[in-house]
């Protein structure tokens, strides 16, 4: 007898492809983190792979999403060989109504930043549950700081009127570790009026490399659900 198909999976796969069917032939490519990004990295190797798809290459925005694209045949580039990214899709952990973001759930925001920053297009996948009315309502804003200055990063994060807590690795003990050797503070805040300007002040903070407030960047929020069962993008 065969699984029941799990309708958050089947969703997160919709919205891979919906987003895979938007890359052009010979264009470049900013390939996201997470698991719902992780399907239209696969889609997009479906698609090289059908030959429906030519000439394109990839910029990945994390070790995972790397690995990924490699998995699936997405010939890569970095940043010194290329003036510009046609498309980037990536996920996040919450939208607002502005389509402002918060990401780094996957504590990979900081390059995610640069190359989602650098698209002429970006295109968000989420599913349904991530969209909020005001940012920080359900996901900590994540915060990656150079270690050596952890304590005075969450002391002026705390004055300005923010819980800062360290991440913690799940399986493996000890701080979370950032694709750049960093690690990762998730700060509480009871509410983010203007993300635009706690963005700028979070990034001001000495030791403060990147933070996981995203504005003015997104072009197009493709959302996932499931409706009687079924996935809806
Ligand atoms: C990544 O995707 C992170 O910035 C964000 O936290 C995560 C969301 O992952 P998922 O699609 O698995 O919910 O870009």
């Amino acid at each position: 007898m065969t699984a029941a198909a799990d309708p958050v999976k089947t969703m997160k796969q919709e919205v891979g492809k919906a987003a895979a069917a938007l890359v052009k032939s010979g264009t470049i490519v900013g390939l996201g983190t997470g698991s719902t990004t992780a399907y239209a990295i696969q889609y997009i190797g479906d698609r090289l792979k059908s030959g429906d798809l030519k000439d394109i290459v990839g910029i990945p925005t994390s070790f995972q999403a790397e690995v990924l694209s490699k998995q699936y045949g997405i010939p890569l580039t970095t940043l010194d060989a290329i003036d510009h990214i046609d498309l980037a899709i990536d996920g996040a952990d919450e939208v607002d109504p502005q389509k402002n973001l918060i990401k780094g759930g996957g504590a990979a925001h900081t390059r995610e930043k640069v190359v989602d920053y650098l698209a002429q297009q970006f295109i968000v996948v989420v599913d349904s549950g991530k969209l909020v009315d005001r940012l920080g309502s359900v996901f900590a804003v994540p915060v990656e700081v150079i270690p050596m200055a952890i304590s005075p990063v969450m002391r002026a994060i705390e004055k300005l009127g923010g819980k800062p807590e360290l991440r913690m690795g799940v399986k493996k003990a000890g701080p979370v570790i950032t694709d750049q050797g960093n690690m990762v503070v998730d700060v509480r805040f009871d509410a983010i009026d203007n993300p635009a300007e706690l963005e700028k002040t979070l990034n001001n903070i000495p030791g403060v490399l990147e933070n996981g407030i995203f504005v003015n960047c997104t072009d197009l929020v493709l959302i996932g659900e499931v409706q009687d069962g079924q996935p809806v993008v």
